[in-house]
């Protein structure tokens, strides 16, 4: 990456002269961070009114209408576009290949020039210049997809209140900056948070693509260059005519942005499709299908981006089926691609999800190294090694996969996830490029030497420049895209990241806020920290200490199901025995999986004296009394971090609060509904988690805190008017392991006879909501309703989870109730007793395969679990 820049120096300084223009608006969130809101002193700019673009070429034309649209809406700037330099100034775009023509002199094309003529791909200069006392802005670009990038650069500044530069240059780090949509061709997602497919529904491509475009341009504008549109776990029928015929519509929308289409494939196609009996890649029939399949989709796709694969993983078939190698399966696919420039992103993702638990030396960490190593330099120039950052799956913290230090002579794309699998999925708000730069910069130290894992995957340590960045994002057709308005910072941090691995965090978040919700200075403050501490409060509430996940892995990753991961063929084991917990994974004792690191990493991550902290548990079992490098004992340490997460995801609701009024009142208020709902579900989290080490322990808190909530009222404790009790599985997803249910139409009653002092107070309502019951609750004192509200959110992931779990433990906080001493305070519920809602999935939404699949009960029993009591104030009660 080169970067040099005369733009003026301080962001800062600017803040409080363009602070919020007129916000009022209602917004959906749709434009994201291309709002070009009008900029305060829009004047101060006085730009050329002429945007000259040189060629014809479709995106140079695309990058002046961009230009033209966005100073129009953030100046009031209209503009002109001409493919003529006139006497008068212009904003000029242009490429290498047309620049000569617009500035015929020697002396004219040197100074606008100067050395670059060797600008490397994708790049592009900006120049502010007088010449003949005119005034010029001009974009120099190596091609006409970087002078969109440059364009997209200028309004970004301008957007924030950033003087123009006098001269500006940028060239991203890495060719393969791409995003990966996990959708499916009946327009569910895999790990989709924000609704339906903006590419497929019904088994084909949408007639409408009008969402696909607006997504390729939201993509160009963060310099993203390549799209790869469905599932890993490929539709088995993907590649058949009819469907490739389809694609092209998608690749045509793409193309004014820049953003190539590229598709995943099943490595069975020459069966499913192709009709063949065999798909083993060394068969010189499959071997010709595949030339002719790719031959066909580059009549129809000529800028084809290329296939990522997923094989022998998680169920799909792969060439270990026919004693073949992923390095013979990557190959015969490159080989077709290669004359076309395409290239094959194979995964590394390749593991047995049917360990044998009971084998301490058995390691699915352990299966990228142990598949891949042995091949590298077996692989054709155009196949890139698609790496998931950590050795598992996404998890809020693992140590980086010793897989980019394995290869070094094949190139290596880093695979992250922006959409929230493992991290709260678009209800909590989780800052994923913090994590992303700590895995950028994490030194493999390869032969003892610098090796950043952003050097690696960039292709600087070991000379391989071929690869890159993907992220999994999982866009949906919700407005906002990704669901939680917050959510957006992590597509746009990828982007940058992507172009730039050295792009500081503060300075992402800094742009993308003002960007998105304005430059007053108060909300730019407040967003940016409570953004960049995100990652930490996120894992400090969910398992730290390297733990992995606790999620429940047999089930949707959202809420608290600690042992799902054990005791199963999946592998994400922690091994939480009566004597301690984590995973051995020493050379010396274990599974032999810190071995793969290089020397000096190996040696941090064996000893306990050197082992951090954050990674403790991925790499050691040790005691549950085992003392830290904090100080604190372990056990202690994970009950304190976790009423520390729980508490500062409490505290984004007042902070949130405190820009009422700054921010339009639409986005403002679903973002509130979010933090309130993360607050809450936090406490689920905190909960389960602590009261499950305290069982498995048998280690007090040393502060009192664990298992003694004096301000709950369990909803079992409470009289009860109809409503009975049922056990919650796993137990620690419930309060005391139960909860209560009313089957009865006419509705239950839930009553105590409080003993509080006279005042007011916060009371939380915690309670279960089914995906597609509507169950209603009212909240009385003496009889007189306080509150009354249904239970109709629909929780992640969007799919009927009937079960009272830590899934779909929420809670409802109704403040400022004003309480006395023999008060009787009465919770009603009725329930949603649909019978469609028992019958079946259908009525609830769920279409195709998924609906025939789950067929639950979702009929909705107005479940409880219990009802805190708290301070009036501005935190949810603890
Ligand atoms: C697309 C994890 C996810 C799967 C995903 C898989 C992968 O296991 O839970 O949904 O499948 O990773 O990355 O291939």
């Amino acid at each position: 990456m080169r970067c040099s820049s005369v733009w003026f120096k301080s962001v800062a300084s600017f803040a409080l002269l363009f602070a919020s223009a007129a916000i009022a608006r209602a917004e959906d969130g749709s434009v994201a961070w291309l709002r070009y809101a009008r900029i305060a002193n829009p004047e101060k700019y006085s730009l050329p009114k002429r945007i000259v673009v040189a060629g014809t070429d479709p995106v140079s034309r695309n990058a002046a209408a961009e230009l033209a649209k966005g100073l129009q809406s953030e100046l009031g700037l209209t503009t002109t576009i001409t493919d003529t330099l006139a006497d008068q100034g212009a904003i000029i775009l242009t490429n290498l290949q047309v620049l000569a023509k617009l500035l015929p002199t020697p002396a004219q094309a040197e100074a606008v020039l100067g050395a670059a003529v060797d600008l490397p791909p994708e790049s592009y200069k900006i120049h502010s210049l007088q010449m003949q006392g005119r005034k010029y802005l001009v974009v120099q670009a190596a091609s006409p997809t970087a002078e969109l990038y440059a364009v997209f650069h200028i309004l970004e500044e301008i957007e924030q209140g950033n003087p123009l530069p006098t001269f500006f240059s940028s060239t991203p780090s890495a060719p393969i900056r791409w995003v990966d949509e996990w959708d499916n061709l009946n327009g569910t997602i895999e790990r989709g948070y924000a609704g339906p497919s903006i590419f497929f529904e019904n088994g084909h491509v949408r007639q409408d693509l009008t969402r696909a475009g607006k997504y390729a341009r939201l993509l160009a504008s963060i310099g993203i260059n390549g799209c790869n549109v469905n599932n890993v776990n490929a539709d088995l029928d993907l590649l058949t005519t009819e469907h490739i015929k389809e694609f092209a519509r998608i690749a045509d929308v793409f193309r004014p942005w820049g953003v190539k289409l590229a598709l995943s494939i099943d490595l069975t196609s020459p069966q499913t499709v192709g009709g063949l009996d065999t798909f083993d890649p060394l068969d010189p029939k499959v071997i010709s299908w595949w030339q002719q399949k790719v031959d066909e989709i580059y009549k129809l796709i000529p800028d084809f981006g290329g296939f990522t694969v997923k094989a022998d993983s998680e169920g799909r078939k792969g060439p270990s089926q026919y004693g073949r190698t992923p390095a013979d399966a990557a190959n015969v696919l490159a080989r077709a691609l290669a004359p076309h420039h395409g290239v094959v992103l194979y995964r590394g993702f390749v593991y047995n999800n049917h360990l044998d638990w009971h084998d301490l030396k058995a390691d699915r960490a352990r299966a990228g190294v142990d598949n891949f190593a042995s091949l590298d330099g077996k692989f054709e120039k155009n196949v890139i090694i698609q790496i998931k950052e950590g050795p598992i799956d996404f998890q809020a913290r693992e140590p980086v996969s010793p897989l980019f230090a394995a290869l070094r002579q094949t190139p290596q794309a880093l695979e992250v996830q922006t959409t929230q699998e493992y991290t709260g999925q678009q209800r909590h708000m989780v800052w994923l490029p913090s994590m992303w730069k700590w895995v950028l910069d994490t030194d493999m130290r390869v032969g003892g030497r610098p090796s950043h894992v952003k050097d690696i995957v960039t292709g600087k340590t070991f000379n391989q420049p071929t690869g890159g960045f993907v992220s999994v994002v999982n866009v949906g057709m919700e407005p906002n895209w990704l669901h939680h308005p917050m959510a957006m910072a992590n597509l746009y941090g990828y982007g940058k990241l992507a172009w730039n691995p050295d792009e500081p965090l503060e300075k992402i978040i800094d742009t993308w806020t003002r960007l998105t919700w304005g430059n007053d200075p108060e909300v730019v403050r407040t967003i940016d920290a409570m953004q960049l501490k995100s990652w930490h409060v996120y894992e400090s509430y969910t398992g730290p200490n390297g733990m992995g996940t606790l999620t429940n892995i047999l089930g949707y990753h959202f809420g608290p199901g600690i042992e799902s991961a054990e005791r199963n063929g999946w592998g994400q084991w922690f091994r939480g025995e009566k004597d301690g917990i984590g995973m051995d994974r020493t050379v010396a004792t274990g599974t032999g999986y810190i071995g793969q690191y290089p020397k000096e990493l190996a040696e941090k991550y064996e000893s306990l004296a050197s082992c951090p902290d954050d990674l403790l548990l991925f790499f050691h079992h040790v005691p549950y009394d085992y003392k830290l490098h904090s100080g604190k004992t372990l056990v202690q340490s994970i009950y304190d971090s976790h009423y520390e997460g729980a508490l500062a995801a409490a505290e984004y609701v007042p902070q949130w609060e405190s820009l009422k009024g700054k921010i339009d009142a639409e986005r403002y208020e679903k973002t509130l509904a979010l933090f309130e709902f993360q607050a809450g579900h936090a406490i689920v989290w905190r909960d389960a988690i602590n009261n499950w080490f305290r069982r498995i322990s048998g280690i007090d808190d040393a502060q009192g805190r664990v298992g003694h909530d004096p301000n709950r009222i369990e909803a079992e404790a409470m009289k009860t008017g109809g409503y009975k009790m049922v056990d919650v599985t796993p137990w620690e997803t419930g309060s005391g392991g139960r909860a209560v249910e009313c089957r009865e139409e006419k509705g239950c009653t839930l009553a105590t006879t409080l003993d509080k002092p006279a005042g007011t107070y916060d009371v939380a309502v915690q309670y279960f909501d089914i995906w597609g019951g509507v169950s209603t609750y009212t909240l009385s004192v003496n009889g007189a309703a306080v509150a009354t509200w249904k239970a109709d959110d629909k929780l992640p992931p969007a799919q009927a989870d009937p079960h009272l779990d830590g899934q779909t433990s929420t809670r409802r906080t109704i403040r400022h109730v004003a309480l006395k001493p023999g008060d009787v305070l009465e919770l009603r519920g009725v329930p949603d007793l649909r019978i469609g809602l028992f019958h079946g999935a259908q009525t609830a939404g769920l279409s195709g395969a998924q609906g025939l699949r789950m067929q639950p009960d979702l009929r909705e029993f107005a479940p409880v679990d219990y009802i805190e009591i708290g301070p009036d104030g501005p935190i949810t009660p603890q």
